[in-house]
């Protein structure tokens, strides 16, 4: 594969004479000092708009000042858990980084989760607070975590408080705790040091050049890595700008990028797909850079966005538990249907069974209080250097570019969000006309993968609305089946396990 030289200018100070080396990323010691230095040089500089108005970076310090010492106030201490489910606001956006300057661990969660979903995160990871914006989501947390349980909306209504001293969380410090599956079973925190943040955003940021005059327009959803730790953080750091739009739709993102003079956009596929759709996406020609990645983009749909924008898409390769790991190149040649080589400081190895192991700073270091897990995930492959991680996904070095071939986890991708057709299962196998199902992903020019429900039934075969709507409060919408297909029996393997890629 390509070496992660070829993402920078040869006069990059990441390039050190001192041989072929890992890039040092770390040395800003965490993402706090960086944005809190920038803050101070550039007080007036913009940072975020929303909706008419323009916030300055020393409006937004002042609103985590403010935020850290309410947090404080309602006795939060270092180290204690805050789950955080809200939009894209500047007010969040206050809270969540006024909880890390404050030393808290932030658990970001899906506005769209029911209770069971919210429920099993707040008491996995002993919750002493949630920052949640819909009343029904504050009312479960309250129920999840007890009494003691600070719960507030994103304006974070609690009494003021002094903030005291900030960002004193050291590199090694857990910054926050994403929940993902994994490459098996059941929902599980990953935790991310401050180091790997701070490793992942300077990496990116560098490769893809990114700097104070860059405007994004930043419409993902801001509790999972693209939308927080890409955008958000990379704006941070990068000390650039961005328009928050509370959600995707064409029109306001066109608007945006020609209203508001913005260089970047990042995207999922099916906002390209969209986009493509809609006819409004030549009014992104003006940016520098396209990005799309958290599903594959097929090389159609690359060519097509392409064509349609008049600036070549760039495609990328993220995990939750590693943050970005590979990259087209902002400079040469970003190549349709391959995700690039490796970003600076990530090391990529494909093992004889073609799964993609995974090392560098940016790699998290374990699941939270998941030893089986966590031993499952490493491997020491004996070279000295460290545990390399194991992702799952299915990988090739095409000709220095890596091609993701497909996964030997099971999940479901579907608009950009992870559906794991276990969850599903174990939901719809309660509907009492269903004697067993297995859930698969079908294939989607606009959403990647939609979730099939295969089912073996005893009574009437259940539609696709009576299933959406048994499995309300269980299931967020984006995890319900989209198509519902009646089989006589599951295929099994000799042990009796249903095998989901005999089914479609
Ligand atoms: C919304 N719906 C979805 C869905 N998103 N269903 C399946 N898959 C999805 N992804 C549901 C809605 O709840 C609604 O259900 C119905 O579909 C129609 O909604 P919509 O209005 O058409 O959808 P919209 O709200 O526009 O959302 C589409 C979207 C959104 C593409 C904008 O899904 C999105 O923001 N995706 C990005 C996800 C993301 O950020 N992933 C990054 C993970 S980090 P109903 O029942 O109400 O009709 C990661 C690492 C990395 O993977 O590499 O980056
Ligand atoms: P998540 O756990 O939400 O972070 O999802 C991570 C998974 O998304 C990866 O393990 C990949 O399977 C997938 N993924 C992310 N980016 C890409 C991409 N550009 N192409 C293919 N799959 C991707």
């Amino acid at each position: 594969m390509r070496p992660w030289r070829d993402h920078l200018d040869a006069d990059d100070p990441l390039i050190t004479d001192d041989g072929p080396g890992a890039p040092d990323l770390t040395a800003a010691g965490t993402l706090l000092h960086v944005w809190a230095s920038r803050w101070e040089a550039s007080p007036h500089a913009p940072l975020w708009k929303e909706g008419d108005r323009w916030w300055t970076a020393g409006e937004f310090d002042d609103a985590t000042r403010r935020a850290a010492g309410r947090l404080r106030a309602a006795g939060l201490e270092p180290g204690d858990r805050l789950v955080w489910s809200t939009g894209s606001s500047v007010d969040s956006l206050a809270a969540h980084v006024g909880a890390l300057r404050a030393g808290l661990v932030v658990v970001p969660a899906n506005t769209a989760y029911g209770e069971r979903e919210l429920a099993l995160i707040v008491s996995d990871v002993r919750a002493r607070a949630a920052i949640v914006e819909r009343a029904d989501q504050a009312e479960w947390a309250r129920r999840a975590g007890g009494n003691s349980m600070v719960v507030a909306g994103p304006d974070l209504d609690l009494a003021d408080g002094d903030p005291g001293e900030l960002d004193l969380a050291g590199a090694d410090d857990p910054a926050l705790i994403c929940f993902t599956s994994g490459t098996t079973g059941a929902p599980k925190g990953a935790v991310l040091r401050h180091r790997n943040l701070l490793a992942a955003s300077e990496s990116v940021t560098r490769a893809w050049r990114m700097d104070a005059e860059d405007r994004l327009v930043h419409c993902l959803p801001v509790f999972h890595a693209h939308g927080l730790m890409v955008g958000i953080y990379g704006t941070l750091t990068a000390g650039g700008s961005a328009v928050l739009l509370p959600g995707f739709d064409p029109d306001s993102v066109a608007a945006a990028a020609g209203d508001e003079r913005a260089t970047l956009f990042f995207g999922v596929p099916t906002m390209y797909h969209r986009l493509v759709a809609s006819g409004r996406a030549g009014e992104l020609s003006a940016l520098r850079l396209c990005v799309s990645g958290s599903a594959p983009l097929s090389a159609d749909l690359h060519q097509a966005a392409t064509e349609a924008i008049g600036t070549v898409i760039l495609e990328r390769y993220g995990m939750t538990e590693t943050l970005m790991n590979t990259s087209n190149p902002y400079v040469g040649e970003r190549r349709a249907g391959t995700v690039g080589f490796p970003l600076p400081g990530v090391e990529v190895r494909i093992d004889d069974a073609g799964e993609v192991l995974l090392r560098g700073p940016n790699i998290f270091d374990g699941y939270f209080e998941r030893e089986a897990a966590n031993a499952e995930s490493f491997r020491d492959l004996g070279d000295g250097g460290g545990r390399w991680f194991a992702t799952g996904d299915l990988g090739a070095d095409e000709d220095g570019y890596l091609v993701i071939r497909g996964r030997s986890k099971e999940l479901i991708i579907s608009g950009g969000f992870n559906v794991y057709p276990a969850e599903v299962e174990d939901v719809l196998v309660r509907h009492p006309d269903i004697r067993e199902v297995a859930v698969t992903g079908t294939a989607s020019d606009e959403w990647g993968e939609v979730v099939t429900a295969w089912v073996v039934v005893d009574g009437p075969a259940p539609s696709v609305g009576e299933l959406r709507a048994f499995s309300e409060g269980s299931l967020a919408p984006f995890k319900q089946p989209r198509l519902v297909r009646t089989v006589d029996a599951l295929p099994r393997n000799a042990l009796g396990k249903v095998v989901r890629s005999q089914l479609g």
